[in-house]
């Protein structure tokens, strides 16, 4: 491969690489119904879920997840609830932003 063409590939996947991250989509973690702020309809939509009275899609799980243990639990929701409320609780990642896709 020659320089210039090695450049070419560099220029191609800078632009591919700026192309993916204006498509990133930032969403808050424990703001499981996309409202832009946590709140107690959150916390009731996890406790559904729990419940299996109603499913999420594994991006609302994901964000569910307050503890960042790869599960949704009703702990989940007890820290959702109290982040609604503004408090913190230890090991919560609510209010964090993260990258969905
Ligand atoms: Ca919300």
């Amino acid at each position: 491969m020659t320089a210039s063409s090695l450049r070419t590939v560099l220029v191609i996947g800078a632009l591919l690489t700026a192309a993916v991250r204006a498509d990133a989509h930032m969403e808050m973690m424990c703001d499981v119904n996309h409202t832009g702020r946590i709140a107690s309809a959150d916390a009731h939509r996890v406790l559904q879920f729990v419940a299996g009275l109603r499913n999420l899609t594994p991006e609302e799980q994901m964000l569910a997840d307050a503890t960042g243990n790869g599960k949704v639990t009703a702990y989940d929701a007890n820290c959702i609830l109290q982040a609604a409320a503004g408090k913190s609780v230890p090991g919560s990642h609510c209010g964090d932003m993260v990258e969905t896709h």
